[in-house]
């Protein structure tokens, strides 16, 4: 097969498939038509990719990784793949002669939102370099019918709609309706012991729900591997009940059979929180069982046994809402494979994998025992088994130390933990960035360091580079590509080249022209959007990513409201014209979060109609932030806000995407930045406010809120304004919740301890700005140190370290 073809071959391709899927042809096709079209000879062209190299793999009985993870945020695929296969030209050309333009193409494809943020982006980012890297993978999730809400601002309040994904996107799907498998939930279990001395698992009155894949194809950039992300959806086994359907209920008839299939309708739409819901539970066991039972299947057909998985395979669990791949192994191991309970546990731990995305206490699954055992019988005699076993080698190697057992136990007070499973039952374990990774080991899983110290390691986050610099950057690309040659690409390491021209004028020069003329670009693109005028000559400041109290868009309000009421004060103040603008969607349920909002909203609106302070502050609010908001938004971008509580932002990997495109950060010493000042060098970076020890003592020494607002006239402002509110509206509750919040701690997230230092800090970058040259040096030094940021070097870690990979060509 040809997977090189030229435009001609692609006008070929166009024109059959339009006349066998839509019956028309080119002159009729609508732009949605065509756009189908397209994705349709990327998909077949990607199928026929994949089978080849599947033979090479396994010919050459090469290990694999499975990738687990209840989100993959991939927004767009259609550009990512032709510009991946070097096809971009030979498409543009064709759609030329057939009367289409394919940027406009892009933009008829609808963003495949089946993840929250930042773990299901970095899945996404992940699957693209495993690929361009010629590592044979595959990644496993559910088929949302629905995936992240979308998001309408009415009012200054969000509103949740369906987000609607498949019309579009299911042109990028392959159903394979003869690869299912059978999940079981509920009912009874009970063992039986054969005659051969094999025990039977018995199953009685249990639910069972069919899992349907439907594949996609991730392509690589430049390689020939072609990798594989299967998404399952739920269908039920229960045929139609004909007596109920001849009788004439039709309907009910329809409505039971529908019941199963809740299990794949919707993504939950929170991170970094947990609620132990039971549809919840289910959706991960449903994704669990089925993927483990096609890895099985898989893994027989070439191997035809199971003794050597660890030497073939390698399970990742991304974060522990896949966790249930241990027991879910270990029971097709022991019941229908018939291994010994010890051989089981030797193969299923040499082969699991964990990674930890958060430290956050609420965000640390648990599930209620009862609903537990309830759903998943044999799920938790296994689990249980696990527990017991574990604590038994924990009292040798503790022997007395009760509590400390307790603590590492999977399940306690009437809870299943899921972390403590998945550290026990993986040979590796790691965090997401240094800092993050060091807090693991000194306290979220200090005892467990203390008895695995060799199963911890740090592989710190990285992004899709080609994605978030090449593909949506294509002004800033050529220019290094000008400048250091094209190899970054696929070498991002390379990138550091570039510093070599912090000196040269005319370079520094052409990166502030790029810049500027991405403002215009996507100046332009919310005027046409939402009717708003954003001005260019003011600096872009950008803070994106969901909105959760511990990344403190909070913080920077309260810094806005103090410019705000500079201008107030005194109209003709000289300054810098500023834009900050927000992209950002709250949990449903989180009421403080959907009150940030609100608040964000309501300075735009007061801003809006006070023309003298409009001249200088603008807020911009962006409805329904998706990834191909911010890839559009990203190349602009200015100034980073990366302004999380110190130790609470695992890694963070937005502050990557706009270091990479040359934005300068203000941020705190949490997660990544650590690592990004270490390699930009602190003078190209703001960094400002409590270090992560210092937040840890402030909180034991006993944090009081009140004394920064006494202290700090500024700040005594700044809040006696929230009360007094904007366009109308009070925020007297937001006061009150940083002041003397009635349950629980003031200011929980410690934004006025950090106040003082973000504003003096958010001021000297200011005063930088206004020294164009030095501003664009820093930027260009940014840029050269963000090579260590990108996904290849994460997966290359993974691969070496963690998986065991070598390379298929
Ligand atoms: C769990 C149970 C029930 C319902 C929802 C959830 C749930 C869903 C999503 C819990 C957490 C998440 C997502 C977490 C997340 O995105 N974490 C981010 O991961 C990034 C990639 O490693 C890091 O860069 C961020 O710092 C981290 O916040």
């Amino acid at each position: 097969m040809n997977y090189n073809p030229n435009s001609a071959e692609v006008k070929e391709l166009l024109e059959s498939v339009l006349q066998r899927h839509f019956g028309c042809t080119a002159q009729e096709a609508s732009r949605d038509q065509m756009y189908k079209a397209a994705a349709i000879t990327v998909k077949n062209l990607l199928s026929e990719k994949r089978s080849a190299y599947k033979n090479k793999v396994n010919k050459a009985g090469a290990k694999r990784v499975y990738y687990m993870c209840m989100e993959f945020l991939l927004g767009r695929s259609l550009k990512t793949n032709l510009c991946n296969l070097g096809l971009a030209d030979a498409y543009e050309k064709a759609l030329d002669k057939l009367g289409f333009k394919l940027d406009d193409l892009y933009e008829c494809e609808p963003d495949a939102g089946l993840g929250n943020g930042g773990l299901g982006r970095l899945a996404a980012c992940f699957m693209d370099s495993l690929s361009s890297l010629d590592y044979p993978a595959t990644g496993f999730s559910i088929c949302y019918e629905y995936g992240l809400f979308k998001q309408m601002i009415v009012d200054g309040i969000q509103v949740e709609t369906p987000d609607i994904w498949l019309p579009g996107g299911e042109v990028w799907l392959v159903p394979r309706t003869d690869r299912t498998y059978k999940v079981r939930f509920g009912g009874r279990v009970r063992e039986e012991w054969k005659s051969d001395g094999h025990c039977e698992i018995i199953y009685e009155d249990n639910e069972e729900i069919e899992a349907v894949p439907y594949d996609t194809m991730i392509s690589g950039a430049g390689s020939s591997a072609v990798s594989q992300l299967r998404l399952w959806r739920a269908r039920n086994t229960q045929k139609f009940d004909m007596r109920l359907f001849t009788q004439g209920q039709y309907t009910r008839a329809l409505e039971e059979s529908t019941n199963a299939e809740i299990i794949s309708k919707v993504l939950y739409p929170s991170d970094n929180h947990t609620e132990g819901k039971l549809l919840r539970l289910s959706q991960q066991y449903f994704l669990v069982s089925a993927s483990i039972q096609s890895i099985i299947r898989d893994h027989m057909a070439v191997y035809g046994t199971l003794e050597n998985l660890p030497e073939k395979v390698a399970i990742h669990i991304n974060d522990t809402h896949p966790a249930l791949c241990v027991p879910e192994l270990m029971r097709i191991l022991i019941d229908d494979y018939f291994f010994s309970w010890e051989k089981a546990w030797s193969i299923v731990t040499r082969t699991v994998s964990y990674t930890n995305h958060t430290v956050m206490p609420e965000a640390l699954e648990t599930w209620n025992e009862d609903l537990f055992r309830l759903k998943l019988p044999r799920i938790y005699m296994i689990v249980k088994e696990i527990n017991e076993r574990f604590c038994r080698a924990a009292w040798t190697a503790f022997p007395g130390n009760w509590g400390r057992i307790s603590h590492m136990s999977i399940i306690g007070y009437g809870q299943v933990r899921m972390a403590n499973l998945s550290v026990i039952a993986s040979h590796s374990v790691n965090g997401v960035s240094e800092l993050h990774s060091s807090i693991l080991k000194d306290s979220t899983f200090k005892d467990f360091y203390r008895m695995y110290p060799e199963k911890f390691d740090n592989v710190t986050n990285g992004i899709a580079h080609r994605r978030w610099l090449c593909y949506s950057n294509p002004k800033l690309a050529s220019l290094l590509d000008e400048c250091i040659g094209p190899d970054y690409r696929h070498r991002p390491e390379e990138l550091a080249n570039f510093a070599k021209f912090a000196d040269d004028e005319t370079v520094k020069d052409r990166l502030r022209a790029i810049k500027h003329e991405n403002k215009i670009a996507f100046s332009n693109l919310v005027q046409t959007k939402t009717g708003k005028k954003i001005d260019t000559h003011s600096v872009f400041d950008v803070q994106i990513k969901r909105l959760h109290e511990y990344k403190r868009q909070l913080l920077n309000a309260l810094n806005i409201i103090g410019l705000y009421l500079d201008l107030k004060e005194n109209p003709n103040l000289d300054m810098q014209p500023q834009t900050f603008i927000f992209g950002a969607k709250a949990a449903p349920g989180y009421d403080m979060a959907k009150r940030i909002i609100k608040l964000l909203c309501m300075i735009s609106k007061d801003i809006e109609q006070n023309p003298k302070i409009r001249e200088k502050l603008n807020v911009v609010f962006l409805e329904n932030y998706s990834v191909s908001m911010a890839e559009a938004l990203v190349p602009s971008a200015e100034i980073s806000e990366q302004i999380s509580l110190a130790g609470k932002e695992a890694s963070g990997t937005g502050c990557m995407k706009l270091m990479i495109n040359g934005a300068l950060t203000i941020g705190t010493l949490d997660g990544a930045n650590v690592e990004m000042q270490e390699a930009a060098g602190a003078e190209n970076m703001f960094i400002f406010g409590l270090k992560a020890d210092e937040v840890e003592q402030l909180w034991l020494n006993g944090y009081s809120a009140a004394s920064y607002f006494i202290s700090n006239e500024r700040l005594t402002r700044i809040i006696n304004q929230l009360s007094v509110g904007f366009a109308g509206e009070s925020f007297a509750d937001i006061a009150s919740y940083l002041l003397n919040n009635g349950h629980g701690v003031a200011d929980p997230y410690m934004c006025l301890a950090d106040f003082e230092s973000y504003r003096l800090t958010h001021e000297a970058m200011m005063a930088a700005y206004q020294d164009k040259a030095k501003w664009n040096r820093m930027s260009l030094l940014n840029i050269a140190a963000a090579g260590k940021f990108a996904a290849d070097r994460s997966i290359e870690e993974y691969a070496q370290r963690i998986w065991k990979l070598k390379k298929v060509k």
